[in-house]
C-alpha cells in the first residue's frame, strides 16, 4: 500500500466540516509540529463550532508545554486515549504510523471508516480512507494551512501580538520542525507561510523563548558528556556520540532533555552526518541521524532516512531515528559501518 494523498484539500475540509465531535490526535511523544498540528486543528475546528476532542500520549518535552492552555487537550503519560462516545471522525496529524499510535491504535483500527489522516512523511501504514500526505512540507502544520483556508478558519488576530492562537500553533510546528528555519526545507513557501502567520499576530519572541530557551541546568551537562563521547568515523564526515543512562543519572536530565543535542557537531566543517546513540535499554539503543543539505546547489548528500531504513527506521532525507537492537558500544560500530557502506557505495 503506497502512502499517499487520498482526498484534495476541500475534501478534507468537507469532511472536517461535517464531523461534530472530531478527536485529533498526534504520534506518541508528540514534538512541536505534532503538538501545534493538533491544537491548531483543534482551534480552528473548535472555533467553527466543533466539540473537538484534542488527545496525546506519551511525554511531553516541557519546552513546548506551553504551547497549550490548561484544559485544552487530554494527555496520558502512558496508556490509551481514545475518543469517547459520539465520535464522529478521528483525525491523525503528523504520522502515518501505527507503531507511533498505540494510544488509540485499537479503537482506530475497529473504526478505520472515520479515520483521516494529515502528514508530511514520507512512510506510513496508517488504514485512512481519507488522507493528505504532502511530503513537500517542511511540517505537518504547513500542511494544514490549505486545508484550514478551505475551511475558512481565522488563523489569529492580525493587528495584536497574541498567544494560543490557530497562528501561533502552526507556526510552532513550521518553526521547530525547521529549526527556526535553518533546515534545508526551509524554502521560499515556508518564510511565506511564516511572514503570514506573524501577520497574524504570531509573538515570536516569545516563543523562541519559551521552546528555545527552557532548558534545564542539566542540559549543558549532558551536552558536555556527549560531546566527549564524539568519535569521528569516515575520515571525519561522520560524527558519533553516545550517551549512556548514567550520563543521565549523573546529570539529572531526562531524554526530554536531548532536543537538538544531535546537531552539535554540525558546526565542524568535515561533518556530513551526526549521529546521536542514546542507551535506552541495556541491549536497545536509539538512534538519531542527522545529515547536512548538500554543499552547492545539486551536490551530493546523505539520506538519512535511506541510513535509517537499514536498522528498520525511517523519517526525513536530513533527520531520521531508528532504534537499534544492540548495546550502545555495538550501536556505535553498527552505525559507523553503516555510513561507511553508504559514503562508498553512495546509497
Ligand atoms: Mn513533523
Amino acid at each position: 500500500m503506497t502512502y499517499r494523498s487520498t482526498v484534495n484539500h476541500a475534501q478534507m475540509a468537507a469532511m472536517l466540516r461535517s464531523a461534530r465531535r472530531p478527536f485529533v490526535t498526534t504520534h506518541f511523544k508528540p514534538d512541536g509540529d505534532a503538538l501545534g498540528s493538533a491544537l491548531a486543528l483543534g482551534r480552528a475546528l473548535r472555533a467553527l463550532g466543533a466539540e473537538v476532542d484534542v488527545a496525546v500520549a506519551g511525554p511531553i518535552d516541557r519546552s513546548i508545554l506551553g504551547l497549550a492552555q490548561p484544559g485544552e487537550h487530554r494527555h496520558a503519560d502512558r496508556g490509551p486515549v481514545e475518543p469517547g462516545p459520539g465520535c464522529d471522525l478521528a483525525v491523525v496529524v503528523d504520522t502515518g504510523a501505527w507503531s507511533q499510535l498505540e494510544h488509540c491504535r485499537d479503537w482506530l483500527r475497529a473504526n478505520a471508516s472515520m479515520v483521516a489522516g494529515i502528514d508530511h512523511h514520507a512512510r506510513g501504514d496508517l488504514v485512512a480512507p481519507a488522507r493528505i500526505v504532502d511530503v513537500s512540507c517542511a511540517s505537518c502544520t504547513q500542511v494544514l494551512v490549505p486545508i484550514l483556508d478551505e475551511l475558512g478558519a481565522s488563523l489569529g488576530p492580525g493587528t495584536r501580538r497574541a498567544r494560543h492562537t490557530v497562528a501561533e500553533a502552526l507556526f510552532a510546528g513550521l518553526a521547530t520542525d525547521t529549526g527556526w528555519f535553518r533546515f534545508s526545507g526551509a524554502d521560499d513557501r515556508v518564510f511565506a507561510l511564516a511572514a503570514r502567520l506573524l501577520a497574524c499576530g504570531v509573538d515570536k519572541d516569545a516563543l523562541f523563548r519559551m521552546v528555545e530557551q527552557g532548558d534545564a541546568p542539566g542540559r549543558p551537562l549532558l551536552t558536555a558528556r556527549a560531546l566527549s563521547s564524539l568519535r569521528y568515523a569516515c575520515g571525519g564526515r561522520v560524527a558519533v556520540m553516545r550517551l549512556a543512562r548514567a550520563d543521565f543519572e549523573a546529570t539529572g536530565t531526562r531524554v526530554d532533555d536531548l532536543a537538538g543535542l544531535v546537531n552539535e557537531p554540525m558546526s565542524v566543517a568535515e561533518v556530513e552526518v551526526s549521529v546521536l546513540l542514546v542507551e535506552s535499554e541495556p541491549r536497545l539503543t536509539k538512534a538519531s541521524f542527522r545529515s547536512k543539505p548538500p554543499a552547492a546547489p545539486g551536490g551530493a548528500f546523505v539520506d538519512v532516512n535511506h541510513l535509517a531504513a537499514r536498522f528498520e527506521g525511517g523519517g526525513h532525507v536530513h533527520a531520521a531515528g531508528a532504534r537499534i537492537a544492540a548495546s550502545l558500544d555495538e550501536a556505535a560500530d553498527l552505525a559507523a559501518r553503516a555510513c561507511e557502506d553508504y559514503l562508498e557505495s553512495g546509497s
